[in-house]
Parts: C-alpha cells; sequence; structure tokens
C-alpha cells in the first residue's frame, strides 16, 4: 500500500556541471518542476573546481561542447584547438545565462544525504546545512573525477606555507614567482600543472611515484576564419563523434601493429606524435591496448622520444614508465613538458628510490634529504567512479546504503540505475560510457529525460532496475574488458587508489566497451518500452 503524497520538486538534481546543466534544460521541457543542489557557488562542476594553472582540455573544443542547440553552436566560438580551463568555465556559464538556468539552481548547497521513502515514492535530499527537501526523481549528476583525494601522508597538516589540491585552486591568482614549488603527482593533472609552475617558480620539484607515457597536445589558436569552417563542419564533426569507440574525433586504425613493414610501423607512429590530441591513443593500431608485442613497439617508440627530449638521460630513464605499457593508463597530453626537466629550476625526485616520509612544517622530507618549500600542490587525483557517491548517505529501500552495496564493486542497470534504488538516475554514473565525456553525457540526458516522459505520459512513479537486468549488465561490462592490458595496471581505470581505504586492489570499475555499443543496448531497453525494468 502506497500513499504517494506530493514532493515539492517532480525532480533533484545533485550538481550543476556538464550534465546538471543540460538534464535541468531538458526536464523543464518537460514541464517538470526541478531543483539542482549545487556545493560550488556557481555552474561548471569539473570546469569550476580544476582552476589550477594550464588546466585545458585533451579533446578538441569543438568536440567537447554541447551538440544539443544550433544557436548555442551559431554563437560560441572556441579560441584554441584545446581551450584552457577559464574559456570551458565562460562558456558554461553563457550556457547557464542563455537558457535561463540559474533560477532553478541552488547554490552553495552541498548534498549529505538523500534517502528513498517508499510510503510516498519521493526522495528526501538533505543538504549540510540541515534542510531537506522532497522529489520524485532523484538525478545524480555529479562526475566521475570528482571526489579529490589528499595523499595519506603524515604531517600533511603541519606545512606552515601555501598548499593546495589541484581540484580546489584558489579563485584568486596565484604567483609562482620567487617561490620554491613542490608538485606530487604526475598523472593528466600534474603535468598540465607542472609544464605551467616551470615557467616561473624560482625552484620546482616534482615528487613522481609512477611516470606516465604522455604525448603531445600540439594545441594552436583557432583563427576567426578556421571558426567558421569548424562551424560549417559541426554536423560531420558530431556525427564521427556518435560513430568512434570513445566519441572522440580520432578512431582506431583498421590494421594491426604487425600487418605493416616494421617502416611503415614507425612512420605511422611519427606521424601521430606529431598530430594533434589523443590519436596517438585511440587512432592507433587497433591492436596496441590488446596485444602485448605490439604495445611493446609503440611504448618503445615513445621511450625513444622521451630520450631524445630530455638531456640527462639519468633523468630520461626516471621519466620512462617501466611497470605499464603506453595507453594502458590515460595518456597525459603534455605541451614541452618533457623539456621543463631541462631547465636548471626543475628536480625531479623519484619516489620509488626515495619515498615520501613526512610533511614537515617547512617541506617535505623523503628517505634521502629535507626539502623547504613556499607552496606545496596536491595533483593527486580522485577517487574516481564512486567515490563521490561514496561521499553521500545514499539510502534505498529498507534504508540500504548505496556505499554498502558498492563496497565490492559497482552493480549497475546501464550504468545509470541501481537496484534497490527506486527512481534515482545517475548520470555518467559507473557502468556508463566514457571518453569524450560531454557526448556520453548528452546521451545519458536525453535516455533519462525519454524515461521520465515516458512515465509521465502513463501516470507512472516508480522505477527501478531489475536483478536479471542488472546481472547482464555486468555481464556485458566485464566481457567488454577481457584481454585489455590496462586491466594488469593500477589507476582509476581499474578502481585503485591508494589514497582510499578499500581501494587498494584492481577491478573491473567501468564500462570498456564501444560507446556505440553503449548507446545501442540503452536504446534497445527504450525501445522494449523499458519493460527490461520495474515501472509501476
Ligand atoms: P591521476 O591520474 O589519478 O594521478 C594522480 C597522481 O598522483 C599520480 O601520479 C599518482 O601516483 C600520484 N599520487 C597519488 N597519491 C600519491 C601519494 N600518496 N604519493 C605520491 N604520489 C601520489 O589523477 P589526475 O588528476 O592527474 O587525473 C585524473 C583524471 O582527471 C584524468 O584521467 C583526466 O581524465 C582528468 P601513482 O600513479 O598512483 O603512483
Amino acid at each position: 500500500m502506497t500513499t504517494e503524497t506530493s514532493p515539492a520538486f517532480d525532480a533533484i538534481i545533485i550538481g550543476a556541471g556538464m550534465s546538471g546543466l543540460f538534464q535541468l534544460h531538458r526536464l523543464r521541457e518537460l514541464g517538470l518542476k526541478v531543483r539542482i543542489f549545487e556545493a560550488g557557488t556557481g555552474v561548471g562542476g569539473t570546469w569550476y573546481w580544476n582552476r589550477y594553472p594550464g588546466a585545458r582540455f585533451d579533446s578538441e573544443s569543438y568536440s567537447y561542447g554541447y551538440s544539443f542547440s544550433k544557436e548555442l553552436l551559431a554563437e560560441w566560438d572556441w579560441t584554441e584547438h584545446f581551450s584552457p580551463q577559464p574559456e570551458t568555465l565562460r562558456y558554461l556559464n553563457h550556457v547557464a545565462d542563455k537558457f535561463d538556468l540559474r533560477r532553478d539552481i541552488q547554490f552553495r548547497s552541498k548534498v549529505a544525504a538523500a534517502h528513498w521513502h517508499e510510503e510516498s515514492r519521493n526522495w528526501a535530499v538533505t543538504l549540510e546545512d540541515g534542510s531537506t527537501h522532497t522529489a520524485r526523481f532523484l538525478i545524480t549528476a555529479i562526475g566521475p573525477l570528482s571526489a579529490f583525494t589528499m595523499p595519506r601522508i603524515e604531517g600533511i597538516d603541519s606545512f606552515k606555507g601555501q598548499s593546495c589540491h589541484t581540484a580546489r585552486w584558489p579563485h584568486e591568482p596565484v604567483s609562482f614567482e620567487g617561490k620554491r614549488v613542490a608538485v606530487i603527482g604526475t598523472g593528466a593533472t600534474g603535468v598540465q600543472t607542472i609544464q605551467e609552475v616551470a615557467k616561473t617558480a624560482k625552484s620546482l620539484t616534482v615528487f613522481q611515484r609512477t611516470p606516465n607515457w604522455c604525448a603531445p597536445l600540439h594545441n594552436r589558436k583557432i583563427e576567426p576564419d578556421e571558426m567558421a569552417r569548424i562551424r560549417a563542419d559541426y554536423p560531420e564533426i558530431f556525427r564521427r563523434c556518435q560513430e568512434t569507440f570513445a566519441c572522440f574525433l580520432h578512431t582506431a586504425d583498421p590494421r594491426g601493429t604487425f600487418d605493416v613493414s616494421p617502416e611503415e610501423r614507425e612512420a605511422f607512429f611519427e606521424k601521430l606524435y606529431g598530430e594533434p590530441g589523443f590519436g596517438i591513443w585511440v587512432g592507433n593500431f587497433n591492436d596496441i591496448l590488446t596485444n602485448r608485442e605490439a604495445n611493446a613497439l609503440i611504448s618503445d617508440f615513445v621511450a625513444r622520444k622521451i630520450r631524445s627530449r630530455v638531456k640527462d638521460p639519468r633523468v630520461a630513464e626516471k621519466l620512462i614508465p617501466k611497470n605499464h605499457g603506453f595507453g594502458t593508463r590515460r595518456v597525459p597530453l603534455e605541451t614541452r613538458y618533457y623539456e621543463v626537466y631541462n631547465q636548471p629550476n626543475v628536480e625531479l625526485v623519484d619516489l620509488t628510490e626515495t619515498p615520501i616520509e613526512r610533511i614537515t612544517p617547512t617541506g617535505i622530507r623523503t628517505s634521502a634529504r629535507e626539502y623547504e618549500f613556499d607552496m606545496i600542490i596536491y595533483a593527486t587525483g580522485f577517487d574516481a567512479l564512486t567515490g563521490a557517491f561514496d561521499r553521500i548517505d545514499i539510502r534505498g529501500v529498507d534504508g540500504r546504503s548505496l556505499k554498502e552495496e558498492w563496497a565490492g564493486g559497482a552493480e549497475t542497470f546501464v550504468g545509470m540505475s541501481v537496484q534497490g534504488f527506486p527512481n534515482m538516475l545517475m548520470l555518467l554514473g559507473p557502468h556508463t560510457a566514457l571518453g569524450n565525456i560531454p557526448r556520453s553525457i548528452e546521451y545519458n540526458v536525453e535516455w533519462v529525460t525519454d524515461l521520465l516522459r515516458f512515465m509521465r505520459d502513463r501516470g507512472l512513479t516508480r522505477l527501478d532496475a531489475r536483478p536479471e537486468g542488472v546481472a547482464e549488465w555486468m555481464k556485458t561490462v566485464h566481457e567488454a574488458s577481457v584481454g585489455l592490458l590496462s586491466n594488469e595496471v593500477n589507476s582509476w581505470f581499474t578502481g585503485v587508489n591508494t589514497n582510499v581505504e578499500g581501494k587498494q586492489t584492481r577491478r573491473i570499475a567501468r564500462y570498456s566497451g564501444s560507446a556505440p555499443a553503449y548507446r545501442a543496448r540503452c536504446d534497445e531497453v527504450a525501445a522494449h518500452q523499458y519493460r527490461e525494468m520495474d515501472l509501476r
């Protein structure tokens, strides 16, 4: 027996980043009453928080923006092929203004808990200030890489200088001039930060635990006439993104590494190394991420590039990954990153040789020596995919805790629904197609919108995943990862974060199949009128 009461909102969306903004727009078009709760003081999500120096796209700007509005495409000019964070944040503010989104967004409102109430078929969402708001549907738009993690190093709070995680960079400008700066972490974020800080810091000391295989970004300005050509080409750009494996403009070469002669292979690698963007990673021979010998060849090619760019051979060797192959972790794209290590003001500390013992009031102590710094930058990454969920007390039927249910790994239906958590829908939840993220966001939002329209039109008020649907989708997720060399490597791809309790071992943490296959499966669910879900 249910006693449905009217909630304050038809839907509450958590987060005003790229997915939350577009979802709000679409649900308003459906005539729903929607509220976004956003922890920050402005819109933008990832692009609001990650203001660190050098933050920018690794996707081509014009393949990253929203595609849903012709008017928006017609009026927005990107100024660089890989736009910097301030431009993207301006873009998202422009979107919020254009579609008048702010009136339904409550800022400075961090969600602490969301509890399902079966009797009323409502979610009760509690903010950190203690206020509670009800909604029929709960839509999480909290991002796969938003819960930042500080390293677990003794003495971290004792440092008297300036210190900051890259994902919580201050809003006011930070100068490095005359400063002794430390950067801990050499992932995609660390690489972007390091190449920028090195330009002006008195000294920069990079603390590297694991080197990554980086490749050149080859960014450049977009002149107005080029932007006009890009604009005319938008239909083709987005069509291409729909067809490629990971929604990038780049797509794997149909050939295998050993289908060509060694000379042809070298020439192809050379061509990709000279081209902008992720081509060398996702537009390479079709077997570099699955065939060990093929992977060794591209790894050797990039290692030779690193050796040719770094003058001191001992430093070059430290920058070359030894325990994982090219592309088995996220490939950071760089602009003169390796040349930074030729500068007299830059030093690389290899933490596998001399681990950090503690942070001191004046700097960092490794097993070898004490360093003094004015500033420590933590580029130490995120509790990826499920971390943002774990930080909210989400409870479904019978008070079941999502964090506890997912302790052994997330289980979802097409990455958007969790059995036992009725009327909760996830945008970019675990097991959705990632890659060029806004393309997946737009797909997820349209799918969720269609589902809510379907329910509204039929007077349905409760949805849930079915156990057999979840089991089938998890089988698909597991099968999609078979044979990937990345399965053998610790990274956020495999759910490992040494700074998070319970996330020390590798698991199938994400959907690694193709985006077209993902969409085909979700389209099928919709075409079957969601019979694979439990709708009442
Ligand atoms: P990543 O890719 O997770 O990188 C985090 C870096 O921080 C990585 O080099 C880590 O070394 C290092 N790290 C983390 N904890 C420590 C400790 N305790 N000591 C020393 N070094 C540490 O995060 P990013 O922010 O760079 O990128 C995340 C994604 O955001 C990226 O894929 C983009 O798509 C956007 P490790 O490799 O674990 O040895």
